[in-house]
């Protein structure tokens, strides 16, 4: 059995490396010559490094992921903490430690475990046959590939989502900017092993620790989209949108590269149902793009990449029976956790203020126990509970 997997992000690198691992040969083919991803890192939850654990990469994600012990919220504008607490009961409720990794170090540990052989870079698909036997990719190159089934991993712009629902949708403005990048840990900006986000006026700054003794750093605005995005003036603005915030946001805007910064507007899609079509299947952004606002959105992919190996395992009735139930399984969660997200988001990022400014006097009530049965509610319902 061969599989065409069309994208070489998270997602088609991790489905690729869970078909091998059932005995597909695997072929991977990728639009752009380098992957450049628009996150510096993200956060691996408990249910994304299981899938990883489970592909067999236990050892290599625990080298990337940092030390995230604890969590902690404070107001933006005094510095003052409004509760902080160990991560560990939520650790041990689900028996995995979470970790944020740099993506661009995930992304080259997921290619390294391919044949160099597997992946064909700087390749744009362009369209996508199906007959009863096989399925045939073409190339804007001229090329084309042929297999027993195609996995669409080609993200949020995919191309092979309109082939599978036989329309194009919309994605939908979430409502703010998120700049986010990588800086060295200093103490001075947040204890080294803890989640720290501060909080006020509908934004927020946090910092994430990732392998390295680096930080993941996001700040997030509400603003309209189509602004001019211009590196340039990065420190002016966060300066702006960040005046009179308390001293660490000061310090991370003042030490921050812009050079190595991203600005990024962020989009979700309405969940949609329909992830399948014969041979062709969607998985990670193409079939449920999600807002970052539970961290969910990379794990999700990887959650897909092991329930589609799941289920091609059995493939008595073929290769369409197997993608229908690989959707079946997993369109209603990956759904879910998008609109979770979108909640999570709206509340964050103040859609309605008396909400998020209740949300942050609750913030100073929490011991903990709150935050982490969200948590953990996000992280259940996985492949591999
Ligand atoms: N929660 C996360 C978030 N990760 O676990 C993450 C968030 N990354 O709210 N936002 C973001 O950009």
């Amino acid at each position: 059995m061969k599989a065409i997997v069309i994208g070489a992000g998270m997602g088609g690198l991790c489905a690729a490396i869970g078909l091998k691992r059932i005995g597909f040969s695997v072929e991977v083919y990728e639009k752009v010559r380098e992957i450049r991803p628009v996150g510096a890192a993200l956060s691996l939850w408990s249910n994304g490094v299981k899938c990883l654990n489970f592909l067999g990469l236990e050892k290599e994600v625990a080298a990337l992921g940092g030390a995230m012990d604890k969590m902690a919220y404070h107001d933006g504008l005094t510095g003052d903490e409004m509760t902080g607490f160990s991560l560990d009961p939520l650790y041990r409720d689900v028996g995995q430690r979470a970790y944020p990794v740099a993506r661009a170090e995930l992304q080259s540990m997921l290619m390294n475990t391919l044949d160099k052989s597997e992946v064909h870079l700087g390749t744009e698909l362009i369209s996508i046959e199906q007959d009863e036997e096989s399925v045939t990719a073409r190339f804007v190159d001229g090329s084309s590939a042929t297999g027993d089934l195609l996995i669409g991993a080609d993200g949020a712009h995919s191309v092979v989502r309109p082939y599978v629902l036989g329309k194009s949708v919309k994605r939908r403005y979430a409502g703010y900017v998120n700049w986010n990048g990588l800086i060295e840990i200093d103490d001075s900006l947040a204890p080294s092993n803890q989640w720290t986000t501060f909080v006020a006026e509908g934004k927020r700054v946090s910092l994430m620790p990732v392998a390295g003794n680096r930080f993941y750093f996001f700040f997030d605005v509400p603003l309209p989209a189509g602004m001019p995005n211009d590196r340039a003036t990065y420190k002016s603005e966060l300066k702006e949108h960040f005046s009179g915030w308390a001293e660490p946001v000061q310090a991370l805007i003042e030490r921050l590269d812009p050079a190595r910064t991203n600005r990024v507007e962020i989009f979700d899609i309405d969940p949609f149902k329909q992830w399948s079509r014969g041979r062709v299947a969607l998985l990670g952004d193409s079939a449920h793009n999600t807002a970052p606002d539970i961290g969910q959105g990379g794990c999700s992919a990887m959650e897909d990449a092991v329930a589609l190996s799941i289920a091609l395992q059995t493939n008595t009735y073929g290769i369409e029976d197997a993608l229908r139930r690989y959707q079946n399984r997993r369109a209603g969660r990956a759904g879910e956790l998008v609109l979770r997200a979108r909640k999570r988001c709206a509340e964050t990022h103040a859609e309605d203020p008396d909400a998020t400014h209740k949300w942050y006097e609750s913030l100073r009530q929490e011991d903990g126990s709150r935050i982490m049965r969200g948590i953990l509610s996000n992280i259940e319902g996985n492949p591999l509970d």
